[in-house]
């Protein structure tokens, strides 16, 4: 099939999360200063793409994701001026910058909200969305936000109701405005010419809500808003207009996160003709796995992990593009949430679930610390977290709600944002190299054994298996081209499949399980080659015996 090539399909892309990464100033805080210092290792590593997350101006309700001001930086991570010297001194060494674009709302400090709740006729009042409250007293309808209480705030100025689908201090900008949609356009404009080469676009899939808001069907205390909210009636048309206006001028990548999306969905945001976005993330493989809404303490079914991913490599093909990920900021750290990170089987099951993933059709993407194989945090109590998520949660499950603390502990520790939010551990020294004062959250007691000092210096590393990888998808177009099949879908400790382009063939291996496995080489690949492999296993026998967390790449030639 005839697929069209571009950089953002041949790109690996790299996460940071600015306040944990590096502390320039000893403040405690990740900082801009502290991304440049490091700029050096992650060419080492050999990614072409950084995603921001937002460094803009906030009050930091929700770590950024609530912006108070658009062009302007975080004091906390900088000036402007640092900023344009990083995009600098990354462009220098071929790295790309994509900024976080979150404008499904903004920060209730930002100067259109502050305006907004002035007055019913106020010049900025239609920029965000107001109700009135059912008899005075309660909420217009049941919606619950996404991190706990509804999702209406009385404001007493007015004596009316905005809406915010996460906190209150995050209220949904009303994209229906069109001069809300040239204020973010005109923004965009800004930051496309100050040279940046792209965004990741924040809830993107929720920017329209339908004009009818009824109750939402109840779970819990709350109800659903994702009918009249997610994927709503205008979400494709305001897209189009951003691509007409905005993107389409420039050369930069998008990607929409797009939580709850099929796939047929997706080929609408990020078809090849869609004149929409690049790619979206989906998210059926780190969703609906819940006991308590998002919280459990189980790992997906193998099986059920299979047929999900394999779903999207082949629904997509030739269709639309692919984005691939274990974890980011939201998520808990993918060796310790997919793999085993128990000692002995840390290593090797980070290196498979990195080769299971780096291998499939789509651009991938690496959250600051997995390339180290950075674990979950072993938390011991609720006063460790600093995610509003996971503090709302624990309240309104545990100290107010129904579920004891022992079930819903294992669970949100398992879960909770915080996990991927402990610092990045760069060496073994006090804090972790991080910082040299008190570090905003605590930092993970394993750092003196796994931290990049180390792991730069070993060649069997975790760290140097994720560069191989990098370097494999820029020698062979097969990886990023070639077409994906599943094979042995109902085995439940390997996750095979082969990608094919013109006369090549890539077989990939990955052992899921923590016991020895037999396997059995196709004839097709008795002669070929081995790309990568986590152990120093033989491949020229039909008949193999796989280690727990075993995995490699065979190539014919
Ligand atoms: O997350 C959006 C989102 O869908 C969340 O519900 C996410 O799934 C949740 O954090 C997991 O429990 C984005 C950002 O990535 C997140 O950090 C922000 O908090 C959120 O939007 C609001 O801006
Ligand atoms: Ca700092």
């Amino acid at each position: 099939m005839d697929m069209k090539r571009a950089w953002w399909k041949e790109a690996v892309i790299y996460q940071i999360y600015p306040r944990s990464f590096m502390d320039s100033n000893g403040d405690g805080i990740g900082d801009l200063q502290g991304i440049i210092s490091r700029l050096d290792y992650l060419k080492y590593l050999g990614i072409d793409v950084i995603w921001l997350s937002p460094v803009y101006q906030s009050p930091n309700d929700d770590n950024g994701y609530d912006i108070s001001d658009y062009q302007d930086i975080m004091d906390e991570f900088g000036t402007m001026a640092d900023f344009d010297e990083l995009l600098a001194a990354a462009h220098e060494r071929g790295i790309k910058i994509v900024m976080d674009l979150v404008v499904n709302h903004t920060s209730d400090e930002h100067r259109w909200f502050v305006e907004s709740r002035k007055a019913k006729d106020n010049a900025y009042r239609d920029y965000y969305i107001w109700r009135e409250g059912k008899d005075g007293q309660t909420p217009p309808n049941n919606w619950g936000s996404c991190f706990g209480g509804p999702a209406w705030q009385y404001d007493g100025e007015t004596g009316m109701y905005y809406l915010h689908l996460f906190s209150k201090k995050q209220p949904d900008l009303n994209w229906d405005n069109p001069k809300v949609r040239e204020e973010v356009f005109d923004m965009m404009t800004w930051w496309c010419d100050k040279g940046i080469d792209g965004f990741r676009m924040d809830v993107i899939s929720m920017i329209s809500k339908t004009e009818e808001m009824p109750d939402g069907e109840a779970h819990g205390m709350y109800g659903s808003f994702d009918p009249y909210c997610v994927h709503g009636p205008n979400v494709h048309k305001y897209l189009r207009e951003m691509n007409e206006k905005v993107l389409s001028k420039y050369d930069i990548m998008t990607v929409g996160e797009t939580a709850g999306v099929t796939t047929e969905q997706a080929k609408q945001y990020a078809g090849e003709d869609a004149h929409e976005l690049h790619m979206v993330f989906q998210f059926e493989h780190v969703e609906g796995d819940g006991k308590y809404g998002k919280w459990t303490d189980e790992k997906i079914p193998l099986i059920r992990l299979k047929k999900i991913l394999s779903r999207w490599q082949t629904e997509l093909y030739g269709k639309a593009w692919n984005s691939l990920f274990w974890d980011n900021h939201d998520q808990p750290r993918a060796v310790s949430r997919f793999g085993d990170d128990r000692p002995q089987y840390r290593e090797m099951s980070a290196k498979m679930l990195a080769t299971c993933l780096h291998m499939m059709q789509g651009t991938p993407y690496i959250y600051q610390g997995e390339e180290l194989g950075m674990t979950n945090y072993p938390f011991q109590s609720p006063e460790e977290f600093r995610d509003i998520e996971s503090i709302n949660a624990y309240r309104e499950w545990c100290e107010e709600g129904p579920v004891p603390h022992e079930t819903f502990w294992s669970c949100i520790t398992f879960k909770s944002r915080d996990n991927a939010r402990t610092p990045v551990q760069w060496d073994d020294s006090p804090q972790a190299g991080f910082t040299t004062g008190e570090p905003w959250i605590a930092i993970n007691p394993n750092y003196t054994q796994i931290n990049a000092k180390a792991e730069t210096a070993d060649p069997g590393s975790v760290f140097h298996y994720y560069k191989k990888l990098i370097a494999l998808r820029k020698a062979y177009p097969v990886i990023v081209y070639g077409r994906y099949e599943l094979l042995m879908e109902d085995d439940e400790d390997l996750y095979v499949y082969t990608r094919e382009m013109d006369e090549e063939k890539l077989l990939v291996v990955c052992s899921f399980c923590d016991h020895e496995t037999g396997f059995t080489i196709p004839d097709e690949f008795a002669k070929a080659s081995c790309l990568i492999s986590n152990t120093d296993g033989n491949y020229d026998r039909a008949e193999i015996t796989l280690k727990p967390y075993e995995a490699f790449v065979l190539r014919t030639i």
